[in-house]
């Protein structure tokens, strides 16, 4: 090859050394390919096609690391926030209403836990942090103690009314925080509702515990997030909830769904039949509402009822009341049977789904 030529790919590949961003490097690579790749001899071009894909991949290798560096450095950032959060104890609440299938009235609330910090870190990013450093046990001792704590300041502020709080399955708290919650509960057995998650693995042996502690105080207990791990309604029974809050995931765009229909229809029939109260959750639309009303929940949680706040509110909008009253009505006048016989022989069995 003349000696001229090399030189110039030789120019070319100290400045794609030098090159500082892939923006440069693309740029560089871009100018030399209409010297070469129209080159009139084929050993030049193939040399070049070589070159140029080594550059091509550098640049690649470079920016998947970059993004990978970014993503850690965020990572770390959030994981040390989580720290000093939970550290300083630095967890708001807001409360969500749950709302009767009957009038709308108000029922209960649900606390959810909201980190004070300028990060927007997520109630799930705190707990991602706790398992990973062993501090769950402090996450579950703060939601009570904070929760009830809330509640003990100002109960009339809860229009006394029930408020539910998450619970984390497998938790347990430290010895010396025991006989504290424990009284804690104890006193407020007719306020708190301890939810429990059934989140894709089923951990019995956790549930079976916190059953029977909490029947040890006289609190109730609601499965939360149901339908979305391996339960089905015979295992359900051995728990007895006194609340099934049916998972968003069976319930979004149910009116357009004779699968989810059946679904939750098993489900709130198993419930009325055992005295639990069944619960819709994550209800956003009015026609969402309407099919779980039809099926016969008993209770409504939901963006379309009210969005969780930092205020408590004492009582949902007039209009969505009247329309909870208006389908419970279509509902006792049994005009809803007549929309669903023509599914009845396509039954589903629930653990299969
Ligand atoms: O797992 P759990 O059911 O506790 O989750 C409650 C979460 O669901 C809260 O963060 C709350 O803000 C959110 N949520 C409440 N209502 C709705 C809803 O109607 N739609 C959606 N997408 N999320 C909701
Ligand atoms: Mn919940």
């Amino acid at each position: 090859m003349q000696s001229k030529k090399i030189s110039v790919l030789n120019e070319f590949l100290e400045k794609l050394l030098e090159a500082n961003t892939s923006q440069d490097a693309e740029r560089l690579i871009n100018d030399y390919d209409e010297t070469f790749s129209s080159d009139e001899r084929p050993d030049v071009r193939r040399l070049w096609k070589s070159i140029r894909e080594l550059g091509e991949r550098l640049i690649k290798l470079r920016s998947e690391h970059n993004a990978s560096q970014t993503d850690t450095d965020s990572d770390n950032e959030e994981f040390a926030e989580s720290g000093r959060l939970l550290e300083n104890n630095l967890f708001d609440y807001h409360f969500q209403p749950i709302v009767s299938a009957k009038d709308g009235e108000i029922y209960s609330y649900e606390a959810l836990m909201r980190p004070r910090s300028a990060m927007r870190i997520s109630p799930l990013q705190i707990l991602k942090y706790a398992e990973m450093t062993g501090k769950l046990s402090e996450v579950e001792y703060r939601t009570l103690s904070n929760v009830l704590g809330i509640v003990d300041k100002d109960k009339a502020k809860f229009f006394g009314r029930r408020v539910f709080i998450n619970s984390i399955p497998g938790a347990e708290l430290d010895h010396s925080k025991y006989h504290e919650v424990g009284e804690l509960l104890r006193r407020h057995a007719d306020t708190a509702v301890i939810e429990i998650t059934e989140h894709s693995e089923l951990d019995e042996d956790a549930i079976d515990a916190l059953k029977e502690s909490l029947d040890s105080v006289g609190v109730k207990m609601a499965i939360d997030d149901y339908g979305t791990g391996y339960s089905n309604i015979t295992n359900l029974l051995n728990y007895m909830p006194d609340f099934v809050k049916i998972d968003r995931s069976l319930l979004s765009g149910i009116q357009n769904s004779p699968r989810k229909r059946h679904f939750v229809r098993e489900i709130v029939d198993f419930c009325r039949d055992n005295d639990i109260m069944a619960l819709a959750e994550g209800i956003e639309t009015t026609e969402e509402m309407r099919e779980v009303i039809l099926l016969g929940v008993d209770l409504i949680q939901g963006y379309y009822t009210a969005r969780p706040s930092a205020e408590i509110i004492e009582s949902i909008p007039y209009e969505i009341r009247q329309e909870i009253i208006h389908y419970s009505q279509e509902r006792q006048d049994g005009r809803y049977k007549q929309i669903y016989t023509a599914e009845q022989s396509e039954r589903l069995q629930l653990d299969k789904l």
